[in-house]
């Protein structure tokens, strides 16, 4: 068996995705996601001219050499792009290895550790009342964890609150530029607090809560927000600070206890290796599609149940169908797997384009039992919606000062 095409396809039901399709001789083919939100056609270019071509002829079964090949066996390691691109092709080998032996993924990972992935869901509100609502409305469905975020008074925009005119999955403003953002810690620290003790009042204790602080915060204002926040006892604040210098969460972890999340930007192990070994948080949320793919995250995985960190993969609209089959089964399957984002499965055109056998009842997902990773991708349907260049947002403080989005 060798590989005979790889073929990138770049398309945009509401938003853009980058897709893979690794085929092989015997007609058996494997689907990647590659989609880095905002520079998809670098990933497409350095796929189809730098990757595809070392490739075409190689063993599909030969995942690990693959993985090293392109990884180690390459002078320019690590990056966004680059780890995008290994992810996909790791992704897509994963599923020839799964359809060639009759088998769903997880069972060659080693099987299930547990009975479904608990998801947790997002609760996003113009307002506390509003984001409240929608809370409700979630654990009303069936949802045992909910991320909340709501807007702050006196801001533009805030993260995560698109209010109900927007789909979450459409792109980010779908304009040729970037948009921009304001920020203002002094007025987020007014209405966070507040948002959690009436989340407690309304939803009660049982019901455990996220929030993404989508790295706003230096290291001392996350260790206050932390303290601050421990009354209300969350399961995890999201990326409370940046930890491009993995010594800011020490910061952090000497004055609070609320456990700490980060990881969604992660390329590689080397990234949260420190965060990691040194305990210094709760969670690692690194995407299969961003960190290398099913090997990769594998090994995260490992190395983080060594040192009692849980999982608790990204789970975003600009991640593909396919890597939410991937985190699917590596959540049936990590022993420390914690939490699962999820915000749905996106629109109509989103669901003709990729098909996917991920069923959820009850806020937990099941993975289902087709061979690979149990999806598909219609390629005339994507051909009929094509990239749409796009950007995520820039931030700045009030005063001007660029800041992180
Ligand atoms: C995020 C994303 O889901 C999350 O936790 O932080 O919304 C993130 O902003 C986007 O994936 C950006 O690409
Ligand atoms: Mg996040």
């Amino acid at each position: 068996m060798f590989i005979k095409d790889i073929k990138v396809f770049v398309c945009s039901p509401g938003r853009n995705f980058v897709t893979v399709k690794v085929i092989t001789d015997t007609g058996i083919f494997g689907l990647g996601d590659a989609t880095v939100n905002g520079r998809e056609m670098a990933v497409v270019a350095f796929l189809q001219e730098h990757v595809a071509p070392c490739l075409i002829g190689r063993n599909p079964h030969d995942i690990e050499d693959i993985w090293q090949y392109l990884y180690r066996g390459v002078y320019w390691r690590k990056g966004p792009i680059n780890m995008a691109a290994i992810a996909a092709i790791d992704m897509a080998l994963w599923d020839i290895k799964g359809k060639v032996a009759g088998l769903p993924v997880y069972q060659l990972l080693g099987g299930k550790s547990r009975k479904g992935v608990t998801l947790y869901a997002h609760a996003n509100g113009e307002s506390i009342t509003d984001t409240l609502d929608k809370a409700e409305a979630l654990i009303s469905q069936g949802f045992k964890a909910i991320r909340l975020q709501s807007a702050i008074p006196g801001l533009k925009v805030t993260y995560g609150v698109l209010g109900d005119k927007k789909d979450y999955f459409e792109l980010q403003g779908n304009r040729p530029l970037p948009p921009e953002e304001d920020w203002s810690t002094a007025k987020y620290f007014q209405m966070i607090d507040e948002l959690f003790k009436q989340a407690r009042a309304r939803l009660g204790d049982e019901v455990q809560l996220v929030h993404d602080v989508h790295s706003r915060l230096t290291p001392i204002e996350s260790a206050k927000l932390g303290k601050m926040l421990e009354k209300y006892n969350l399961l995890f604040l999201e990326d409370a600070s940046m930890a491009e210098n993995q010594e800011n969460y020490r910061v952090i972890r000497q004055h609070t206890t609320t456990p700490m999340a980060i990881g969604e930007t992660y390329n590689t192990l080397w990234d949260c290796k420190d965060l990691i070994q040194e305990q210094l948080i709760d969670y690692i949320r690194v995407a299969a599609t961003h960190a290398g793919g099913i090997t990769s995250l594998r090994r995260i995985a490992d190395f983080a149940s060594i040192f009692n960190v849980k999982t608790a993969p990204h789970g975003a609209p600009d991640l593909s169908p396919i890597c939410l089959a991937a985190h699917m089964h590596l959540n049936i399957w990590a022993p420390n797997f914690g939490i699962q984002e999820f915000v749905g499965f996106g629109n109509e055109q989103l669901q003709a384009v990729f098909k996917h056998s991920v069923t959820v009842e009850n806020g937990m997902a099941m993975v289902s039992d087709e061979p690979g990773l149990g999806v598909d991708f219609d390629e005339d349907a994507a051909k009929e919606l094509p990239y749409k260049r796009s950007y995520l947002p820039v931030c700045r403080l009030e005063d001007g000062t660029v800041w992180n989005w």
